[in-house]
């Protein structure tokens, strides 16, 4: 409805050859602090506990007074995700049918739009599937802010390492795992709950060994650690605008012909 009528305006201000009294109107409201919706995405193996942290985070939001949705993306038929979301009453839309970094980005920009639209959300948490790559969320999002710059602004995106299973995906899906790693704004290293200081301490250094200057988080959805962290960064901080030419060129060379 907002949207709408800031859209419908525009156009109007544009046709009266105001644009510039329109910037300055639009500037005033965005430095009296009104926040822009923030597209918040995360990314990590199947399994790595995206879903049971961003319940907490979405939890942790909605205690600061933000309205929250999320969208998930699954290439399978059932989505548990959202259900499991929605059993914690948190707004969700599901995209199916490929996954949003690489098949159905453009889906990303219509759904986010739907959500603006009829639930006006604070913040949307984006969960993709497992073998997304920071890049094509990156890429994607950077599609959707472009239409409605005013309103949209993209979070850092977090890639989750599983400290329980870390090695194993290594053996398995090392190049996937990599490049998640590589090409994420802050990693966080998940389920510390679970593993002990030494064990800590070896995922942190394989972390590092593949993305030296990357910020690393450590996090629990089972003790709470590294959520009011994350909720914060998500809400207040912007995507690093990581050279994204370097990380085309890293992808051409790695998976093109
Ligand atoms: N020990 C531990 N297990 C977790 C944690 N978060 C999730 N899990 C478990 O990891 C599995 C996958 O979690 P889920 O959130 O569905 O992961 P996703 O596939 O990345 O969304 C489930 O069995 C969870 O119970 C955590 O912080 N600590
Ligand atoms: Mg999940």
């Amino acid at each position: 409805m907002v949207f709408n009528a800031l859209q419908y305006l525009e156009s109007r201000a544009v046709a009266h050859g105001a644009q510039e009294q329109w910037n300055y109107i639009i500037n005033a409201i965005e430095g009296a602090g009104v926040m822009k919706m923030r597209i918040a995405q995360v990314t990590g193996f199947l399994g790595s506990g995206k879903t049971s942290f961003l319940i907490e985070v979405a939890k942790e939001m909605s205690s600061r007074g933000l309205k929250v949705a999320t969208i998930v993306n699954d290439v399978g038929h059932i989505n548990v995700d959202r259900r499991c979301m929605e059993v914690h009453g948190i707004h969700t839309r599901e995209i199916s049918g490929g996954c949003i970094c690489c098949e159905v980005q453009g889906t990303l920009t219509t759904t986010v739009t739907n959500i603006f639209m009829s639930f006006r959300p604070d913040v949307i948490l984006v969960e993709p599937t497992g073998v997304a790559i920071p890049l094509g969320l990156r890429q994607a999002a950077a599609e959707t802010v472009k239409r409605m710059p005013k309103m949209l602004e993209q979070s850092p995106i977090i890639t989750f390492v599983d400290a329980l299973r870390i090695d194993r995906l290594m053996d398995n899906v090392r190049r996937l795992v990599e490049t998640q790693i590589v090409e994420a704004d802050v990693v966080l290293i998940n389920k510390v709950d679970a593993v002990d200081a030494l064990r800590l301490q070896c995922v942190t250094d394989m972390v590092r060994g593949i993305n030296p200057q990357v910020r690393i988080l450590y996090g629990s959805s089972r003790t709470g650690q590294g959520v009011k962290e994350v909720a914060d960064l998500m809400v207040h901080e912007k995507v690093s605008g990581q050279d994204m030419t370097e990380a085309e060129d890293r992808f051409d060379k790695e998976y093109g012909e």
